[in-house]
């Protein structure tokens, strides 16, 4: 396994375990760490043997947001030539499901890696917010439209215009989070949902994951063609054959990623 600098990244069976590790920084978001977590991220991704990632943080924070000292000096079209977060669009484009378990703050950045995500547990003492309005500037990783999609205008526009943190609880009623859960089984649940997942067919999890991203992308119609497409196409894999004639005989489906 790739040893990193900033993230720890394991295998266990078919799930890519992502820690963001920068304790002393709150697991701040920067350039090194971007470019840890695509990498990692990336490689499981072409691996047939991983069918789940699961990207998680410390129990004080999953990520307190971008780096601001890292940040802080630049001029904007040093932020724009630099396109200094330009590759967290290479983590929210991987085939693979992810899932964040978040403890602690994710705030900024650390909310908008969230959001790249496909399912989202949080910890009974997580708390999300997009704080950048304190510091002159606006999320810019993704926040102020993943945001509106996930939890509709006007909850995300009080949290985008006052900075103002929200615990799981609200996360969870707001439809920010997938589930929350006592902060001492955050991880075993994380792993018991990884491999849940992980267990399905390979090809029908990346043709759920991109029919999913054709919600949030496309219109209806648009999303309605995509879906019936990757429907149709899964038809010509055998773990379709498979997992259908397992139904038909009463046995679980072994299914083979192809
Ligand atoms: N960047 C850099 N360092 C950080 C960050 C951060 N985002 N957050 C915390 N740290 C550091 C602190 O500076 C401190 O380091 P040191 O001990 O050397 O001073 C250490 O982590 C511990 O933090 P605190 O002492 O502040 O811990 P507290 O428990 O008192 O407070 C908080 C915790 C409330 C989370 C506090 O640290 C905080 O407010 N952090 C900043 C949160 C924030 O504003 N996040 C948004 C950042 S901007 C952003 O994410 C934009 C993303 C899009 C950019 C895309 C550009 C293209």
């Amino acid at each position: 396994m790739t040893e990193y600098d900033t993230i720890l990244a394991e295998t266990r069976g078919r799930v890519g375990w992502i820690t963001l590790n920068r304790p002393e920084a709150l697991n701040a978001l920067n350039t090194q760490l971007m470019r840890d977590v695509v990498a990692a991220a990336s490689a499981f991704d072409a691996d047939p043997e991983i069918g789940a990632i699961v990207v998680t943080g410390s129990e004080r924070a999953f990520a307190a947001g971008a780096d601001i000292k890292e940040m802080e000096g630049k001029s904007a079209q040093e932020m724009l030539d630099g396109d200094h977060f330009g590759d967290w669009a290479l983590f929210a484009a991987v085939r693979t499901p992810v899932i964040a378990a978040v403890a602690g703050y994710a705030l900024g950045g650390g909310c908008e890696l969230a959001m790249m995500c496909d399912v989202i547990l949080a910890a009974d003492t997580a708390r999300f917010g997009q704080p950048e309005i304190n510091l002159g500037v606006i999320p810019g990783m993704g926040g102020t439209q993943r945001l509106v999609r996930a939890v509709g205008y006007y909850k995300a526009a009080e949290l985008v215009l006052t900075g103002r943190m929200m615990d799981a609880a609200e996360a969870e009623r707001s439809g920010l989070v997938s589930r929350v859960v006592p902060a001492g089984d955050l991880l075993a649940e994380a792993e018991k949902t990884a491999e849940a997942i992980a267990a399905k067919s390979l090809p029908s999890l990346f043709a759920a994951k991109a029919a999913l991203d054709a919600a949030l992308e496309s219109s209806l119609a648009d999303g309605l063609r995509f879906e019936k497409q990757a429907f149709a196409a899964l038809f010509d894999t055998a773990d379709q054959k498979e997992g259908m004639a397992a139904f038909r005989e009463k046995r679980a489906a072994a299914f083979e990623n192809r």
